[in-house]
């Protein structure tokens, strides 16, 4: 659509392409909406954000993600996380309002004047008709069912109600909670800013606060509904493994395994990838986040796959290690058997209390990196700690790496990656291997145990995969 623009003669006043830039910005569809199979029921995101409005002594004002976050032609909306955490409302501009759960009055600014409004609501963009002929019907403030749909008992619109309502909130309380920006990777950040600058403008006197930690803490454990999921979308990616280990030829391109995997995951019923696909042969291994995906699989190479896929809005996260052409050489094998007992002495001391943090007596990265060290050398003879390169794993959820601490104490519904890895550039050697565990109340219990880890059982895979291509085909 652009390109028409360029159509125009110089005869066209300015005036006319600005009136027509305005026209394009005015009626450009939004991205489409990434579908999200399945959605936990409404009480279950009613709960989260009573959990949150009972740690709070003002209210909380969260902004959905606006569906411009992104001009690439293949973004699909994607909820920002904490929103779809509390909501479970998957479209563009939206806003959430949660007020404490308990009112202090001596948090008040004027204690004559309190808050009679809803104790929740849900602020949705009003029906727009000429956006829908685009990207379908969207939710709105007046459909008749908005309450039963959203599990909100009050919904507005966004248009025209959002702002009347924060500014009558910032005659009332001293404090909004809100997400406030970080830099950090994956932090959301100008939406955040935005969204704070435009909270400063309409209560300047209002302090900002950050509920991020909250929310977070909250999205540690999981529910049943986000661990059944997770485990869909467990089962998809080991699917796309078990593929892989079948499909693994040398002469085919990186990219073609990934290809593979993904095609996977998306018969399979995900929605996407849970993240940016890393298959990596040969010294691509020892790359961790490995994207260009390029090079030719040669025979002999290791291929490490960091593969895994998202549904209802969960990622998996899985590695596996694989010899290109189905059996390990001695030294891969080595290797590999050392991370493979590492992750297996990391996985078997996993219950409430460990962490994943570098020091302290309940460390299982401690066991994970204290057998590593301790076993096998380089080529100059020294330990293979140094080529540990990363942390021991990270929680999963909606985002593949859930917020979290690596110090704290692991507890009952956490799930948790396991990922072990020796990356030895010189020696164009990479091995990581990694799973993913829900903490039990007595334990561990391995989500992704049905993908071998074994190497005698993945190269039995590998062969016989070998051995049928090799037969003729049946008449
Ligand atoms: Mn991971």
């Amino acid at each position: 659509m652009p390109n028409s623009i360029q159509q125009l003669g110089p005869s066209h006043s300015r005036s006319s392409i600005l009136l027509l830039l305005l026209a394009l910005f005015a009626f450009s569809p939004a991205s489409p909406a990434q579908q999200r199979r399945e959605r936990e029921p409404n009480s279950v995101y009613a709960q989260r954000r009573a959990a949150l409005a009972a740690q709070v002594d003002s209210p909380i004002l969260l902004l959905g993600f606006t569906g411009r976050e992104e001009s690439s032609q293949s973004y699909l909306f994607a909820q920002e996380d904490n929103f779809y955490y509390l909501t479970g409302h998957n479209e563009e501009g939206a806003a959430l309002l949660i007020l404490p759960s308990v009112e202090k009055q001596s948090l008040v600014t004027n204690v004559t004047d309190t808050w009679t409004g809803p104790r929740e609501i849900l602020f949705l963009p009003a029906r727009n008709l000429k956006k829908e002929a685009w990207n379908g019907p969207r939710l709105a403030p007046d459909d008749p069912a908005i309450r039963e749909k959203t599990g909100f008992a009050s919904v507005l619109s966004a248009d025209t109600q959002l702002r009347p309502t924060v500014e009558q909130l910032a005659h009332l309380y001293h404090d909004f909670f809100t997400i406030l920006p970080y830099e950090q990777e994956n932090g959301g950040y100008p939406h955040e800013k935005e969204f704070a600058a435009w909270l400063g403008e309409l209560a300047p006197k209002v302090a900002l606060q950050d509920i991020r930690a909250k929310i977070s803490r909250l999205r540690e454990i999981k529910s049943p509904g986000e661990i059944a999921f997770l485990q869909r979308a467990i089962d998809l990616s080991v699917d796309a493994h078990l593929e892989a280990m079948r499909r693994m030829r040398p002469g085919l391109f990186e990219y073609q395994i990934a290809a593979a995997m993904t095609a996977v995951h998306l018969a399979g019923g995900a929605e996407s990838e849970g993240y940016a696909p890393i298959v990596g042969a040969g010294f691509n291994s020892t790359v961790l986040h490995y994207d260009k995906l390029d090079r030719r699989i040669a025979p002999g190479d290791i291929v490490v796959l960091d593969v895994a896929a998202q549904f209802s809005g969960y990622s998996a996260d899985i590695t596996r290690t694989l010899p290109a052409s189905g059996k390990f050489s001695p030294r891969q094998r080595e290797i590999y058997e050392i991370v493979l007992a590492a992750q297996n002495a990391a996985i078997s001391s996993l219950k409430p209390g460990m962490t994943f943090c570098r020091e302290g007596k309940n460390s299982a990265y401690k066991i994970a990196f204290n057998y590593i060290n301790s076993h096998g050398k380089d080529l100059h003879g020294k330990s293979l700690g140094p080529y540990f390169i990363h942390g021991l794993g990270h929680n999963i959820g909606l985002d593949v790496h859930d917020p979290g601490d690596y110090c704290r104490p692991l507890e009952p519904g956490m799930v948790v990656t396991v990922e072990p890895g020796i990356y030895i550039p010189e020696e164009n050697l990479g091995v990581r291997i990694e799973d993913d565990v829900l903490i039990t109340p007595t334990g561990y219990q391995l989500l992704s145990e049905r993908l071998p880890r074994d190497p005698a059982a993945i190269e039995r895979l590998m062969a016989e995969s070998l051995t049928a291509a090799a037969q003729p085909p049946k008449p």
